[in-house]
């Protein structure tokens, strides 16, 4: 016989359970950036093995890019041998989930290091296995505060020891790392070093120039039949190119006068890109 009191009870349970547990639950979202403000780690940490480890990321409440009273992450490794000895660590909260429908083919940030210069790589595990950013950024030891951005495209990542497919893991990421080593690796390297990183952000454009909002465009956006260009400034124009969040280019043309047919892409978010002489511009767009 089932005790309806009891049962009434083990549901009440759930329902706190649940209540609680779902907000942790948070998935990787365009745009967002993890600026450490709030004064905590933001979900970034380290493993030590079989011992935790010595030096997690921890948050310092100032000197970051912005000077005075801005936070940002260090996270120190010792080099040698054992848990803290590698410049590693992970993110299963905010960067989990699924980065191809989020359209985020970036990670930009400001870093600076010390004592010895990083290789900064960004890695994943999911369905498809672990991967790792074939190219890493050079963070000289000693500069100050700088920019980088880590392009996270599937072309730009190297498959892992049995991992299997690339898209699999962007689709549906478990955990992303932020790690140095001279090759792709989940694991890093192990040195004497500290990372200063500061305003993780995940970018959904890679624009090369900012362009004053009015005078380039596209529209309507989403849209369902065609993409029209507004050009106020009449910029010279030399090509458009449209792309899918995998980077596949599906379009490529120098004809735009009429608007570009879009009628036969799927639903979906797509970026194009647009060459001028002076550089390059790149807009999202919705497809209907
Ligand atoms: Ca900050
Ligand atoms: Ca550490």
């Amino acid at each position: 016989m089932i005790n309806p009191k009891a049962m009434k009870r083990q549901l009440h349970f759930f329902t706190i359970l649940i209540f609680f547990v779902t907000p942790v639950l948070s998935q990787v979202t365009a745009g967002q950036i993890d600026d450490f403000e709030n004064g905590t780690v933001l979900s970034w940490e380290e493993d030590g093995g079989a011992a935790s480890s010595p030096n997690p990321p921890t948050n310092i409440s100032t000197g970051g890019p912005n000077g005075a009273n801005d936070n940002y992450l260090q996270n120190v490794s010792s080099g040698g041998f054992g848990a803290g000895s590698k410049m590693v660590m992970h993110n299963s909260s905010q960067w989990s989930g699924d980065f191809t429908n989020q359209g985020v083919i970036a990670v930009k940030f400001h870093a600076k290091a010390l004592t010895n210069n990083l290789n900064l790589r960004v890695a994943f595990n999911g369905p498809g296995g672990q991967i790792c950013t074939t190219n890493a950024v050079l963070v000289t030891a000693g500069n100050p505060w700088e920019e980088f951005t880590i392009s996270i495209s599937p072309s730009d990542f190297s498959l892992l020891s049995g991992a299997t497919s690339i898209t699999n893991t962007l689709q549906n990421v478990s955990t992303m790392r932020v790690l140095s080593s001279t090759s792709p690796s989940w694991r890093g390297d192990a040195i004497v070093a500290t990372l200063e990183i500061d305003n993780i952000e995940a970018l959904t454009t890679l624009s090369t120039e900012e362009f004053p909002k009015n005078t380039i465009g596209i529209f309507p956006n989403p849209t369902s039949s065609y993409i029209n260009l507004k050009n106020i400034d009449q910029l010279d124009i030399q090509s458009i190119a449209i792309t899918n969040v995998l980077g596949k280019q599906i379009v490529n043309t120098k004809v735009f006068q009429s608007g570009i047919d879009v009628s036969n892409l799927n639903q979906g978010l797509y970026f194009l890109h647009i060459t001028l002489s002076g550089g390059k511009y790149t807009k999202r767009f919705i497809k209907q």
